[in-house]
């Protein structure tokens, strides 16, 4: 289990897409530069008690400064694409009216740099960091949010769209609304199960309305980034055909409602689950799904993004505090699952991203797929000026086996983006835990290849695993 270096070779199909992500708040710091203003990060991490070791985004890894030796190192490893994500803050600081140039300038100088190194862009319009200013008006809970996005969304593309081909609208809108209003672990740090529901559906609806602005501007693909997990029980953790009893089916389809058909349905059929309106009716009510809606959110799209970690363990039976981001599922019980874990304490089970890859083939054959996540947060250690992250590699590598396998099986998966390219603010977690590829000393800036970045770059330039 977990991850093996002594299989087979594995050879990815001509084109297959390498490539690694970030996202703004997480890596640009400079958050007072060229007339950004703050987002809904900067007055969380500024809380007290919100983020581990009162971490911000303050400084970061001050991409927005070294973006063209970030590009470097890019260009150095070999990477085909480059995933980042636009601070909705910089290009329009109260999230209304005024565009500020100078922060679409940034994003334009990088897509520049990009394409000089032969990286190919892939820019994503909503990763967390909404303005203040339109969380004060209410944040995604209210519908006018969704309206906003889609003005921001048309100025980004008009600015940047001559270049940039490859657009994401959100990121895990299930983090934002169920983490960020539900249980309050994430900014905006709210905790309203009722809010976060109208939340879920105006992110939804946001990501609509962009789409049909980006179509309008010509954007050739564009994708919705979801963070997936195969849910399963306890005992499919070690033998994946187990049969779950009635009752473990029940919470398994619960929490499968939620974070898997909450969003996809909707935004690749143009319905929601009947299960899910049955928890939205019990938990604040229906009324914010205005008629018409799920005809805006269902535009048709491309690519489906997957952000995976670890898949998703539950049973049947009370768990031990109603959790707000799981609203409807007092019922269910998460579990621990029986694997080994990195230091997020996520278990490492790569055979969840095949069953997650094939699930969706199955079941969302008219998209394509692309991991847009993917990696694992280890404690390195600096030893003679090297990182020797075999937990990391070792993770991957299994990883892309189980990528692999999945397109073996006939699913469309047309790309892999490991996260993360660079050490950077691990949200709640702030700087303690590491995920990147490329080792950042906080301190003085200094990026270091670790050696899973140096067997990255040879994945690359063989486009597939050696065997051994
Ligand atoms: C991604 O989100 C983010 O896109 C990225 O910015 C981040 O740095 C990266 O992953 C690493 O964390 O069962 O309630 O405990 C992470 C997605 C979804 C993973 C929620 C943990 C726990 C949900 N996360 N999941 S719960």
């Amino acid at each position: 289990r977990g991850a093996s270096l002594t299989q087979g070779r594995a050879d990815f199909p001509t084109g297959f897409v390498w490539g690694a992500a970030t996202a703004s708040y997480q890596i640009e710091g400079a958050v007072k530069e060229d007339g950004r203003r703050p987002s809904i990060w900067d007055t969380f991490s500024g809380t007290p008690g919100k983020v581990a070791g009162g971490d911000t985004g303050d400084v970061a890894c001050e991409h927005y400064f070294h973006y063209a030796d970030d590009v470097r190192l890019m260009s150095d490893l070999g990477l085909a694409a480059y995933r980042f994500s636009v601070a909705w803050p910089r290009v329009q600081p109260d999230g209304t009216g005024r565009i500020n140039p100078r922060g679409l300038d940034f994003y334009s100088r990088l897509v520049d740099r990009l394409l000089e190194a032969g990286i190919t862009p892939y820019a994503t319009l909503y990763h967390w960091d909404l303005p203040q200013t339109l969380e004060d008006a209410g944040g995604w809970p209210a519908r006018d949010t969704a309206h906003r996005f889609a003005d921001y969304a048309r100025a980004v593309h008009e600015r940047l769209g001559d270049r940039v081909q490859h657009w994401t609208t959100l990121n895990e809108p299930w983090v934002s609304a169920f983490l960020g209003y539900g249980n309050g672990v994430h900014a905006p740090g709210r905790q309203d199960p009722a809010a976060a529901l109208r939340a879920a559906h105006h992110l939804l609806l946001g990501h609509g309305l962009a789409t049909q602005a980006l179509r309008a501007g010509g954007a050739e693909e564009i994708t919705l980034v979801l963070n997936l997990a195969p849910v399963i029980t306890p005992a499919q953790v070690r033998d994946p055909a187990a049969e779950p009893s009635a009752a473990d089916a029940e919470a398994v389809n619960r929490i499968d409602t939620l974070l898997v058909r909450q969003f996809l349905d909707p935004a690749l059929r143009g319905e929601y689950p009947a299960d899910l309106l049955t928890i939205v009716e019990r938990n604040g009510g229906l009324a914010h799904i205005h008629d018409g809606d799920l005809g805006t959110v269902h535009q048709p799209i491309e690519m489906i993004g997957i952000n995976y970690y670890n898949p998703c363990v539950v049973e049947s039976g009370p768990g031990e505090a109603a959790d707000a981001a799981w609203p409807g599922s007092e019922d269910v019980r998460f579990c621990t699952a029986d694997a080994p874990v990195t230091a997020m304490g996520w278990p490492i089970v790569p055979n969840g991203l095949s069953r997650l890859l094939l699930r969706l083939a199955d079941d969302y054959p008219e998209v394509g797929l692309i991991v847009t996540e993917n990696g694992a947060a280890f404690d390195d250690v600096v030893e003679d000026g090297r990182v020797h992250d075999t937990g990391r590699t070792g993770y991957l590598d299994g990883h892309l086996r189980a990528v692999h396998a999945a397109i073996a099986e006939g699913a469309d998966v047309r790309g892999y983006l490991v996260w993360s390219l660079l050490d950077n603010f691990e949200w709640a977690e702030g700087y303690r835990r590491r995920f990147g590829i490329v080792h950042v000393d906080f301190a003085t800036q200094r990026r270091l290849l670790k050696d899973s970045a140096l067997w990255y770059s040879e994945v690359i330039k063989r486009n597939g695993l050696r065997g051994s």
